[in-house]
């Protein structure tokens, strides 16, 4: 065996210690966030950017191990990303390379421009938990919306009869369903009666996304829709393929919490 060491001596002690205390301390810091957003789409990756920037605290939490949701393909497990005009400024902003195909779309690659996004959303300092599953909703005095109550992904798929883990919960003034079609926030609200979901209508792009994007917003106290979530909750068609209206409904989304943060301690 070699006696020349390329590596330096550290042992395996060492390397747990490390994730153990580095996760737990972030962890601790964002059990009281100002914004907790639900789902690590381009619409949630697109609102943590823009808030982090403005030096909000914003968490992620995310399912899957990856972030980026239906970004990474563009439709029909083609990985292709189109957007029509203006989504092609947002695309500026985050320095995508993309091409314009016909008179107002515009195409990008789908694992390019993800992982542009999600790299922007982390250089601008959210804190994202992957495998972790939103379980329920935290609500206070009047129904409002004050954080989440989640598990570890692999945990929350365990059969009852193997074993019941209780979640925790995390507080934030703000919460934001950016869940995609399944609207998960927004149903743990509909459970309760609080909220009334219509379903996403059929497929009809030149009106899903202008739509999409001027009902983005609080759509209970407390709690922010964007992206696909909205179309399911006030039953606008769906837009199949096309990702602008996701990234401006998470920039809009953005601007209506920084508008309304100010009124929840
Ligand atoms: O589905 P998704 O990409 O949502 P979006 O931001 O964008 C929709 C488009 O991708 C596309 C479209 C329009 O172009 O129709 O579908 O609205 O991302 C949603 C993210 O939320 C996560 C999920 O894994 C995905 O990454 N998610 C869903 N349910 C939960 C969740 C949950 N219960 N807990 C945590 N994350």
């Amino acid at each position: 065996m070699s006696e020349k060491k390329i590596f330096a001596e550290v042992g395996e002690k060492e390397v747990t210690r490390a994730i153990v205390d580095g996760f737990s301390k972030r962890f601790s810091e964002y059990v009281e966030s100002d914004v907790i957003i639900v789902g690590g789409g381009p619409s949630g990756l697109m609102a943590g950017k823009e808030l982090a920037e403005k030096g909000i605290k914003v968490l992620i939490i995310e399912r899957n191990n990856y972030l980026g949701g239906g970004f990474w393909i563009g439709g029909y497990l083609m990985n292709k990303i189109t957007v029509r005009s203006p989504g092609e400024k947002v695309l500026d902003e985050l320095k995508v390379p993309y091409e314009e195909v016909s008179e107002g779309l515009f195409m990008a690659d789908g694992p390019h421009a993800c992982s542009k996004l999600i790299s922007a959303a982390c250089d601008a300092g959210v804190m994202i938990i992957n495998m972790t599953k939103f379980d329920d909703i935290v609500l206070r005095e009047g129904n409002k919306v004050a954080g989440v109550v989640i598990n570890w992904t692999p945990v929350a798929a365990l059969p009852r009869e193997i074993t019941c883990v209780d979640p925790v919960a995390m507080e934030s003034k703000m919460v934001v369903d950016a869940t995609g079609h399944d609207a998960c926030v927004v149903s743990s609200l509909e459970e309760r009666g609080l909220i009334k979901t219509k379903g996403f209508g059929a497929m009809w792009v030149e009106r899903s996304e202008d739509l999409v994007v001027e009902y983005t917003g609080e759509a209970h106290p407390g709690l922010v829709v964007m992206g696909m979530s909205v179309a399911t909750l006030y039953g606008l068609p769906r837009m199949g393929p096309t990702f602008g209206a996701m990234l401006l409904s998470g920039k809009k989304g953005a601007g209506v919490i920084q508008d309304k943060l100010h009124e929840y301690k």
